[in-house]
């Protein structure tokens, strides 16, 4: 099988595994500047596993002897809003004469047809055109946004009209009422906990990872070969492979970005030492938009693409064990696992096309947690509860310690209750030290 047959074979035996989109890059080395000085300047806190096996990570022929080509997939976890207040989005988007209902209900009819990335031609995004039904998500949203005591404070005032869109691609291709088919999801619930989408279903390593095994061996009896599978599971850019492959570009919030099923995306790759015909790579379409940059809590994106993980919600809450250092805690304003806060203003991700995967569909009950209920967790009830989601990452003592540092004050009269027991007998000096500090406060 010739290199653009064998490539055609592998998109479509991708898709057949339900990957959303699917594109080919040539396996070579990545420029090292990035990387090096990103580590040289600490921002990657205190994850060490960073510093090890650089070289594989900038170089596929050291992870796989003979790598020719790296196949980057993606899902989406763009699922409506699964906040329990909002409802379900009606947004209307026109394709030239055709106009197609999206939102649950028209994918489960079947409106939706899948998305397609790398070389495959991409759908058009059509004339600038989407209605927003009144009563919907997204003004559900913003009436959150302008009403909540937190969301007022942690985010600039949200761009209503076109007048206020920035000037990135994307604003002059859908241009019209902004239409959220993703909400904020820190916004409604002023005094509980917020979980970044990602994480609110099944542990998306495990889904991909079983997927793309399966899809390994489809792969070696297709077209042949030597072929290795990664997740985060290994030392490889899955970013810069996704933007080579074609599935889009890494915007100034550090996030692949496609063009039309935004950046609640989740990445895997294989590496094989097959030739496959590359696809071209993505092109960057932020233009001169900042949105993310400003509505950064914490101002973690230091430089367009470079997220300082020393000042990131998401690496605080869900990687770091240690305190969470007070002003970072203050600004998290209720974010208790991840963050979704450079995502959720970005134009991109305003109606993401693409079926999100069903797989990944978001539980409520981990959606937004309760402060008691983190209070109240032991390891076993912890475990129990939270076994084969993402939540298990961060482990008991981390949910609970970011729960003690990010939870609105004054604390509920039984979150106190808890918290006292917590300062009192917890094992963990870090637990002991944040509950202090929230009965303090
Ligand atoms: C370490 C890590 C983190 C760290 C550091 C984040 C970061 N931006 O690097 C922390 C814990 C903070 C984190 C947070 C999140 N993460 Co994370 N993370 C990773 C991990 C394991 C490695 C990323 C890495 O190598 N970083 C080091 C820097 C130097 O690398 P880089 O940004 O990729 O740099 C390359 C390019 O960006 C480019 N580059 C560098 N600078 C610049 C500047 C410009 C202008 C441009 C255009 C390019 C560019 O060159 C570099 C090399 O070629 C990847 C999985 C993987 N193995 O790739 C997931 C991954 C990036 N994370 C992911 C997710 C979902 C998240 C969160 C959204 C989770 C959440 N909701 O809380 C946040 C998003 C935060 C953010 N804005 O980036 C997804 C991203 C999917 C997507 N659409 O991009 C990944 C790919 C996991 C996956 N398998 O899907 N993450
Ligand atoms: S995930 Fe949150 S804290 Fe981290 S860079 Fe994005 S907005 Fe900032
Ligand atoms: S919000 Fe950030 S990532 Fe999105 S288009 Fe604007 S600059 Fe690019």
């Amino acid at each position: 099988m010739n290199a653009g047959d064998a490539a055609i074979e592998i998109k479509r035996l991708s898709r057949e595994r339900g990957f959303l989109l699917v594109g080919i890059a040539r396996a070579e080395k990545l420029p090292s500047a990035p990387l090096e000085r990103w580590l040289a300047q600490g921002m990657h806190a205190s994850m060490r596993w960073m510093e090890s096996r650089v070289d594989e990570r900038l170089d596929p022929t050291r992870y796989l002897r003979g790598a020719r080509s790296v196949v980057a997939v993606a899902v989406s976890y763009a699922h409506p809003d699964s906040n329990p207040e909002s409802t379900e989005p009606e947004i209307h988007s026109c394709r030239g004469t055709e106009t197609v209902k999206r939102g649950p209900s028209a994918r489960r009819a079947g409106g939706d047809s899948p998305v397609t990335g790398g070389d495959v031609a991409q759908r058009q995004r059509g004339a600038a055109c989407g209605e927003q039904a009144p009563g919907s998500a997204l003004f559900g949203a913003l009436r959150r946004h302008r009403t909540s005591p937190l969301c007022d404070r942690a985010l600039p005032a949200p761009p209503i009209g076109p007048a206020a869109l920035p000037t990135c691609a994307a604003s002059t291709e859908a241009a019209g009422p902004r239409s959220a088919g993703v909400g904020n999801g820190n916004c409604g619930f002023p005094a509980e906990l917020n979980v970044a989408r990602y994480a609110r279903g099944r542990d998306y390593h495990n889904v991909i990872l079983k997927r793309l095994r399966k899809l390994r061996v489809d792969c070696e009896r297709a077209v042949g070969g030597h072929w290795r599978t990664s997740v985060d599971t290994a030392p490889v850019m899955e970013k810069a492979w996704a933007e080579r492959a074609g599935l889009g570009w890494i915007g100034k919030n550090g996030c692949l970005i496609h063009p039309e099923c935004g950046s609640l995306l989740l990445l895997g790759t294989l590496i094989t030492d097959v030739e496959l015909a590359a696809d071209k790579p993505g092109v960057n379409r932020c233009g001169s938009c900042r949105l993310c940059i400003d509505a950064c809590p914490t101002a973690a994106i230091v430089e367009p693409g470079v997220v300082d993980a020393r000042r990131c919600l998401s690496f605080h809450t869900i990687e770091s064990r240690a305190a969470i250092p007070l002003p970072i805690a203050r600004a998290a304003e209720g974010r208790v696992f991840g963050c979704d806060t450079c995502q959720d203003v970005c134009p991109w991700n305003r109606s993401p096309e693409g079926d999100p995967d069903a797989a990944l569909a978001p539980r409520p009950a981990q959606s937004a947690l309760n402060v008691e209920d983190v209070l109240a967790l032991d390891a076993e009830s912890f475990t129990a509860r939270y076994i084969g989601t993402p939540l298990m990452r961060a482990g008991r003592n981390g949910l609970v310690r970011a729960a003690l540092a990010v939870a609105a004050r004054p604390l509920s009269e039984k979150a106190r209750v808890l918290a006292e027991q917590l300062a009192e007998n917890d094992p963990s000096e870090v637990i002991r030290a944040h509950a202090r500090e929230a009965l303090g406060a």
